[in-house]
C-alpha cells in the first residue's frame, strides 16, 4: 500500500520534513483556506503541489473537497456550488491528483467530546463520551426533540454529571463539539449551531440520502471523465448526533450509495476508525465486500465502551482486527495488479495518533500528532511488510 500522511498545509506544525522521516511517500492535503464552496483555482493547486514535491513527496490524495451545506440540503446556492465542485474535480485532475476524499455529514465533521483523554501509558487520545454528549445536546443546547434521542439512564447520568461540571470543562466540551477541530471546515457558536440545525428540521434521513444520491449522479460522471476516483468518508461517529440524518454509517448505506451511481469513480475512503465505532460493523468483512470500491484507507482503531462511548486505541489494538483488514486490502491490491491496473496501490494513512513523547504539551492539531502517528504508521508498516512477504 502507498504510505501517506495527512498534512494540513504550510501552517501544520508537523512539517513535510517530518513526513519524510516518518517514512511516508505520499501526502494527503487540501486547500482548507478555500473551503467555502468556490472552485479551486489551478494556480492554488499548483502551488500546494509544488511545495509537496519540493520535499520529495507526492500529493496522492485530496482530503477533502468540502461538500457545502447548501448542496447537502439542496437549498440556497446549491446549483452554482455543484458547478464549482465539478470545477475543482477537473482542476485537480488536470494537476494529476486523482483521488478525492469527501464526506456527506450534516453540519458536523468528525465529533469527539474529549481531545485529551488520558491513556494508561501517560499520553492522551481522542474520546467520544456519550454521557457528555447528552449533557451538551439535551441540557446545554436544549435541542428540541433531544429527550427522545437519549435513554432515561443516560439522561439521569447526564444530569448528575452536569451538576458536577466546572464552567471550564463545560466550555471545553462545547468547543470540542461545535467549534474547531482539524478539518472541521465550518465552526459555530451556540446560536449559529442552532440556526444550522434548523435548516435540517425538515430533512428526513431518506430525503438526505436522496440528496447524496442526486449529488453523486451529478458529480460522478464528471469525475469519471476526468479520471478521478471519488472516495466518500463514513460518518464519524457512525450513528446520528443532534437528531441529524446519517447516511454513510454501515454496509447497507455503502451498498446503496455505490448502487446509486455505479462507476469506478464512485468509491470509498475506508475508515476503520469511523466505521469501527459501531458494534454492528464488521470491518474485515466490509473490507472484503467492498474491496474493489476502496480508493483510499484510513487505518485507526477504537475501543468501544458498553454505553456507546468509545476512545481511539493504538492502531493495532482496539476492537478492530487490523491485521485482517490490512490482509483484505493487500489481497485487493494483488487483484488489481493482476488486472494490469497501473494505479493498483491503495493509499493508506495512519489516521489519528495518540499524543505521546514529544507530542505532549506541543501545539499540534488534535489527533494529528507527529510521534503518535509515526508510531501508528511504523506498526502498520510492519503488518503490511509481513503479510506481503507471507503472500510471496
Ligand atoms: C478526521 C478526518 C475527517 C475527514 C473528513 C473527510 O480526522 O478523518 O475530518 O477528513 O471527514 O471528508
Amino acid at each position: 500500500m502507498k504510505q501517506t500522511w495527512r498534512w494540513f498545509g504550510p501552517d501544520d506544525p508537523v512539517q513535510l520534513a517530518h513526513v519524510r522521516q516518518a517514512g511516508a511517500t505520499g501526502v494527503v492535503s487540501a486547500l482548507h483556506h478555500l473551503n467555502d464552496g468556490r472552485a479551486w483555482p489551478a494556480d492554488e493547486i499548483a502551488t500546494r503541489k509544488a511545495s509537496i514535491e519540493a520535499s520529495g513527496l507526492e500529493w496522492s490524495v485530496v482530503e477533502s473537497v468540502v461538500v457545502h451545506e447548501d448542496i447537502k440540503t439542496r437549498s440556497g446556492r446549491y446549483l452554482e456550488l455543484i458547478e464549482n465542485y465539478k470545477g475543482s474535480i477537473r482542476a485537480l485532475a488536470a494537476a494529476g491528483i486523482r483521488i478525492v476524499c469527501y464526506n456527506f455529514m450534516a453540519i458536523t465533521d468528525w465529533t469527539r467530546t474529549d481531545l485529551d483523554y488520558p491513556m494508561w501509558h501517560g499520553g492522551t487520545a481522542l474520546r467520544f463520551d456519550i454521557v457528555d454528549f447528552c449533557v451538551y445536546d439535551l441540557l446545554v443546547l436544549k435541542r428540541a426533540g433531544a429527550e427522545a434521542d437519549h435513554p432515561a439512564d443516560r439522561i439521569d447520568a447526564a444530569k448528575r454529571r452536569l451538576a458536577a461540571m466546572s464552567e471550564g470543562s463545560l466550555a471545553k466540551l462545547e468547543a470540542n463539539l461545535i467549534g474547531w477541530v482539524p478539518a472541521r471546515e465550518f465552526i459555530h457558536d451556540r446560536e449559529g449551531f442552532r440556526r444550522a440545525l434548523d435548516l435540517y428540521r425538515d430533512v428526513s434521513p431518506e430525503g438526505f440520502r436522496q440528496n447524496l444520491f442526486t449529488f453523486l449522479r451529478e458529480i460522478v460522471p464528471v469525475a469519471e471523465e476526468a479520471g478521478v476516483r471519488m472516495a466518500i468518508h463514513a460518518d464519524d461517529p457512525p450513528f446520528p448526533l443532534f437528531g441529524l440524518p446519517r447516511v454513510v454509517s454501515n454496509a447497507e448505506d455503502i451498498a446503496a450509495l455505490l448502487a446509486a451511481a455505479p462507476s469506478p469513480s464512485n468509491g470509498l475512503t475506508f475508515c476503520t476508525g469511523s466505521l469501527g465505532a459501531n458494534r454492528r460493523n464488521d470491518l474485515p468483512a466490509m473490507a472484503k465486500r467492498f474491496a474493489s470500491d476502496i480508493h483510499f484507507a484510513h487505518l485507526r482503531n477504537v475501543t468501544k465502551e458498553p454505553d456507546g462511548s468509545f476512545h481511539e486505541a493504538e492502531h493495532l489494538d482496539g476492537d478492530t482486527d487490523m491485521v485482517a483488514v490490512v490482509a483484505a486490502l493487500l489481497a485487493e491490491e494483488r487483484r488489481r495488479k493482476e488486472e494490469g491496473r497501473p494505479d493498483w496501490q491503495i493509499p493508506m494513512r495512519p489516521d489519528h495518533g495518540h499524543a505521546i513523547v514529544d507530542d505532549i504539551g506541543k501545539k499540534v492539531n488534535p489527533g494529528y500528532s507527529c510521534i503518535g502517528r509515526l508510531k501508528g504508521l511504523a506498526e502498520l508498516r510492519g503488518v503490511m511488510r509481513t503479510l506481503e512477504q507471507l503472500a510471496g
